[in-house]
């Protein structure tokens, strides 16, 4: 039988979670995004085409969650979110670039550079980048946590020392032979630093205190370390189809990953280990936080 990596949260629908922050989300950035005709329209429906393509919208849902947790509502938390989703959009359209993991397939759907070429992609993520600030600045200021901080958490977050940083540390990596603290590094900055923001300024969206924020930060860096343990384990267990994106090519491109160094049943171990300490991190919550817990217990369970 196999044993849970903690319990799982009673009575929580997490299904029915997802669905209503996805079709929030998703309603907010329509509204957010200049309409596809916007001159120039191949940007705008470049940036739409990418953004629309049918993500997982894992992250908002994590920026909507952390709100409750912390007492405050989806509504002031949602352009954070969208935020963050804009970021990350930006890095995958740009990941996909024949410059750097060079893929034909995201989403389900062709890249943006198959699609529009690649001028037209690299602007694209440029412009999902940049609009992710004008985000952060229609968003409401809190009396602990003024648009001054929102930027800096977002910037921090997405640049040359976390998500871009964590970037070039993966590239540089390729077909070379990496230690678990170097391995770790690189998870720490391209993934974990984007949902460990996204669950703080859920947090700071609800004005949360210093201490509910230390308790997102440690809840989101374990839950993003354990998120790119799985999406190791998924490039080599799952198919492209089920993926939406190009299975395998991990090990193609000799990619550092933990089932490489560690085995897949190591890894398995690592990523329930990583998500009993995100799991831990909630206790100040006392119970309120039922939705990243669920949460944490469906990304380590996830299948694609
Ligand atoms: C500055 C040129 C330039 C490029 C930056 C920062 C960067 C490119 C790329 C980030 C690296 C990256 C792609 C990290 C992987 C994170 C990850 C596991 C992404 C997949 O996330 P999911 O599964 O995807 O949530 P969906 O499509 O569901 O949103």
């Amino acid at each position: 039988m196999q044993r849970h990596a903690h319990p799982p949260p009673a009575a929580f629908d997490l299904e029915d979670f997802l669905r209503r922050s996805t079709t929030a989300v998703n309603a907010a950035l329509d509204r957010y995004l200049p309409r596809p005709g916007t001159r120039p329209a191949t940007l705008h429906r470049a940036m739409r085409y990418s953004l629309f393509a049918g993500g997982k919208r894992l992250r908002p849902a994590l920026c909507l969650a952390a709100a409750e947790a912390c007492g405050g509502t989806w509504e002031d938390a949602l352009p954070l979110a969208c935020a963050v989703e804009c970021i990350h959009t930006y890095s995958l359209v740009h990941d996909d670039l024949p410059a750097m993991d060079n893929d034909d397939f995201r989403r389900g759907k062709p890249t943006n550079h198959k699609v529009f070429g690649e001028g037209i992609a690299i602007l694209a993520g440029d412009a999902l980048l940049t609009i992710a600030f004008e985000l952060v600045a229609r968003a409401r200021g809190w009396p602990r946590y003024s648009h001054r901080d929102l930027v800096r958490e977002l910037a921090e977050a997405a640049g040359s020392r976390q998500l871009v940083g964590g970037q070039v540390a993966d590239l540089e990596a390729e077909g070379r032979k990496v230690s678990a603290a170097h391995l770790r590094y690189i998870h720490e900055r391209k993934t974990s630093a984007l949902l460990r923001c996204a669950v703080r300024l859920g947090g700071m969206s609800a004005n949360g205190t210093p201490r509910q924020l230390e308790a997102l930060s440690d809840f989101g860096y374990h839950v993003g370390l354990a998120f790119q343990v799985i999406d190791d384990i998924l490039d080599v267990t799952q198919s492209s189809e089920q993926l939406g994106k190009t299975a395998g090519k991990d090990t193609a491109a000799q990619k550092a990953t933990y089932p490489a160094l560690v085995g897949l049943e190591k890894s398995r171990q690592i990523a329930a280990r990583l998500t009993r300490r995100a799991f831990a991190a909630l206790a100040p919550f006392r119970g309120r936080a039922c939705a990243l817990e669920a949460l944490a217990t469906h990304l380590l369970q996830r299948n694609r």
